[in-house]
């Protein structure tokens, strides 16, 4: 399907923008067919990368960078099988099994963070779900690091409806839980848990009035159909999640997916163009797999529409662009963070 043959999302409107100074038709709540979303994938490149920084400029005219800085609150020893998953008890990786942290420990850990720069810390953990005596110490966790004044996120595994609404009482601003990959893909992937099962989790962290950080990965052997399809399913929650991670698979040796045929990097970035388009109001987070794709694949990606990354030298268990390096870089592309955090980070370490 051409360009000229894509249909008009339904429920599109009409909203005056700032920045380009005509009305554009922008849609609103939309749903995507899966068949647009894949001519958009289609497109020749330029042409995919004109429409998402048209979109991307339209939606967010200050154009800054999102700096979310994670850590692993409980590595290793999951029961699952997510055969990407260097924290699979299953898998013979090299991570070790840890208890969960201490409250000091992520406290200093979050306040380095906020030093930094960040202004989103996200607690993982490597649970099918959190038990009953785990939600109190992560209830604390959450209260203390929002009292810092940074943004909550937690990514926990399934949660029940109740436990939302605890971990929204605790001051939680988001949860992160992935569908990963489109639904006809999903069982090479994992066996231990269905997608209904994450849309499930999902509904829960909507009723119970989180914001919904919920993206996937690729590169794990998927067709660009399959990739459009994870697309088309997040654009067509309702509503769409107000923060996309899209992870490029980071291969670790001992799990299943190690060893596959990297996935070319340009795809990588029509992915976020993609995500750009069709989920406009999204923060869309360069996720796992940075250190891979090295800066000028990253640039691409932020011309495309990316507007988060995760800040700081590690994700959960594997390396992530360190912090120094990730701050030249923003600075070589002349990309601003949000509310200027690394400017007056700069500011406070040289004083000047
Ligand atoms: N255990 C919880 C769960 O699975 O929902 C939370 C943590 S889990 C590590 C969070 C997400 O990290 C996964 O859903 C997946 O999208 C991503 N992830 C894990 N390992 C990865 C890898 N090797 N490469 C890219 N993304 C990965
Ligand atoms: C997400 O989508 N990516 C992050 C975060 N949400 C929790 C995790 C990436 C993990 C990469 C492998 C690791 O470091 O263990
Ligand atoms: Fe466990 Fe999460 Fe890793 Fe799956 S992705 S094995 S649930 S830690």
């Amino acid at each position: 399907m051409s360009q000229a043959t894509l249909q008009e999302p339904k429920t599109a409107q009409t909203v005056e923008l700032h920045r380009p100074a005509k009305a554009i038709k922008l849609p609103e709540a939309a749903t995507w067919p899966l068949e647009d979303v894949m001519a958009l994938y289609e497109l020749p490149f330029n042409d995919l990368m004109f429409r998402a920084q048209e979109t991307h400029r339209a939606y967010w005219p200050e154009g800054d960078v999102e700096l979310a800085t994670l850590l692993s609150i409980k590595t290793g020893g999951c029961e699952e099988d997510c055969g990407y998953c260097p924290q699979a008890a299953r898998y013979d990786t090299g991570v070790e099994a840890k208890k969960i942290l201490d409250i000091d420990t992520v406290l200093d850990a979050a306040r380095q963070a906020k030093d930094n720069g960040a202004t989103r810390f996200c607690m993982g953990a490597a649970w099918r779900s959190p038990k009953e005596r785990d939600m109190d110490k992560v209830e604390n966790m959450v209260r203390e690091v929002k009292a810092m004044g940074l943004e909550t996120c937690a990514t926990l595994g399934m949660l029940e409806a109740e436990q939302a609404e605890r971990l929204k009482a605790a001051g939680l601003d988001y949860y992160n839980h992935n569908l990963d990959t489109a639904p006809e893909f999903y069982n090479n992937v994992i066996s231990t848990r269905e997608y209904q099962d994450r849309l499930d989790t999902l509904g829960h962290v909507r009723n119970a009035g989180l914001k919904v950080c919920c993206g996937g990965i690729v590169g794990m052997g998927e067709t660009r159909a399959q990739r459009a399809g994870l697309i088309a399913q997040l654009a067509n929650l309702n509503p769409y999640p107000e923060s996309v991670p899209v992870n490029h698979l980071v291969q670790v040796e001992g799990t299943p997916l190690h060893g596959l045929d990297p996935l070319d990097p340009l795809e990588f970035v029509r992915t976020i163009a993609v995500a750009r388009i069709t989920m406009p109001k999204a923060r869309v987070r360069l996720s796992a797999g940075r250190r891979e794709l090295g800066e000028a694949v990253q640039a691409m990606c932020f011309m495309a529409g990316a507007n988060s990354i995760f800040y700081g030298d590690k994700l959960l268990t594997t390396d992530n662009p360190e912090a120094n390096d990730d701050r030249a870089l923003l600075a070589k592309l002349g990309l601003k963070t949000r509310a200027n955090t690394l400017e007056s980070v700069q500011k406070e370490r040289c004083g000047c």
